[in-house]
Formats: C-alpha cells, structure tokens, sequence
C-alpha cells in the first residue's frame, strides 16, 4: 500500500496511527504543503480535491481519511478496530463523522491562527471563538468516557483515532482549558500505544 501525505498533517496521522495499530506495512510519499505534489496532474487523477492523505491499493485508490480508517479497519481490523456487533460499531463509527463534523470544524480556526499563522496576522477573536466552543465539544467527550476506558465502550476502536488525533492537538494549544478529567485519562491511555507514540505524539507543526 501507498500513502500520500506529510505526517504533521492531522488527517494523514489518523491513516498512520491506524495502519501501525494493524501492524500494516506501507510506503509513504511526502505530499502536501512544503513538498508539494498534490498540485501535480499525476496526484489531481487519484485526487481530485488536491488534499492528503491518498492511498492506493493494488490499483484501488481511497481519499478522505475516514473512509481509509474504516476501510482499514473493516478489511483487517474485524472484532477490534472494527467492532463486530453492529450497535457498537455504530456508536464508534459516530465519533468519526462527530470529529470531523463537529470537533474538527470548532477547531480548524483555533490551531491555523496559533500554529500555522504568524502572530501578527492571527486573528484572536476567532481564536477565542472556536476555543469556547472546543471547550464545550471537549466536554461531551469528557461526559461520554465517564463510564469506559475508550470512545466506544472498554475496547480500543476505530472511533479513537480521529478523534485521539484532533484531541490531541487540542490538548496542546497554548489555551486556557478546563479540567477534563475523563478525558485527561483517556489522552493518557492513547498516549502508552506504540502506534500513537509513534505517528502522532510528535512535535505539533
Ligand atoms: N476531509 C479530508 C480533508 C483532507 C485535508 O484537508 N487535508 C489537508 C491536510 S490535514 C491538506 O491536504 N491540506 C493541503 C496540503 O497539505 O497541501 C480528509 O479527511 O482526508
């Protein structure tokens, strides 16, 4: 398997994370920002939108990060990744559209203005904005691992890594946060994984 993308991109480490917690061998291509590439005719013919991550298979070709990680996960991951019974792999496959639809829109202006923008050009009042609703977001998710170790019950699933990586890098904004305390121990127990260590707990940029 080929994988498209730079690994500081939050997308692109949901695909990593999930393809070393399968134990998966790929070979990856830098693509996106700095290297360039995705403006290329040859990238544009796999993916239109010009975005990482791609991935590309024995000539099959996947875009959208979560549509990967649930390929991935439902092709090598059944019983784990991919729960089996199908009440709880909805209930992890929720957290996927939740992280992009919800947590990951909240946050997009809040990590563009502090990590990715000068700081005379950020623009602090949608800084603040999108820091209040995170704040907010952040407590559902707090809420909901009350009662179990992981997103979607006692066992690690699919529903950990997209919102494991956006999460993570909410946690490490330089922002005034209330304590989260489920979600501090569930950040702790992502953080003792190998395959998060590896692809995600990595120098933010
Ligand atoms: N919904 C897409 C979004 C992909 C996306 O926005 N990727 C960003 C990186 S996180 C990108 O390609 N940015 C342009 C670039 O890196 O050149 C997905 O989840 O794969």
């Amino acid at each position: 398997m080929r994988i498209w993308g730079r690994t500081n991109s939050v997308n692109v480490k949901k695909v990593l994370w999930c393809c070393a917690e399968l134990g998966l061998d790929f070979e990856r291509i830098d693509a996106g920002m700095q290297f360039g590439v995705v403006n290329t005719p040859e990238y544009r013919r796999l993916n239109p939108n010009g975005l990482v991550p791609t991935i590309e298979e024995d000539g099959f070709v996947l875009w959208e990060s979560h549509a990967i990680v649930r390929y991935l996960a439902a092709k090598h991951g059944a019983g784990a990744l991919w729960p089996n019974d199908l009440r709880q792999r909805a209930d992890a496959d929720r957290c996927l559209d939740w992280a992009s639809g919800s947590f990951a829109a909240a946050f997009r202006p809040v990590f563009w203005n502090l990590v990715r923008t000068p700081a005379e050009k950020r623009d602090l009042a949608a800084v603040e904005a999108g820091v209040r609703r995170c704040v907010e977001l952040a407590g559902y998710v707090d809420a909901a691992l009350a009662g179990h170790h992981y997103i979607a019950g006692e066992r690690f699933t699919m529903g950990d890594i997209p919102l494991g990586c956006h999460l993570h890098l909410w946690l490490n904004m330089p922002v005034e946060r209330p304590a989260h305390p489920h979600l501090a121990a569930w950040h702790a127990r992502l953080r003792e994984r190998p395959a998060f260590a590896k692809w995600v707990d990595i120098p933010i940029s």
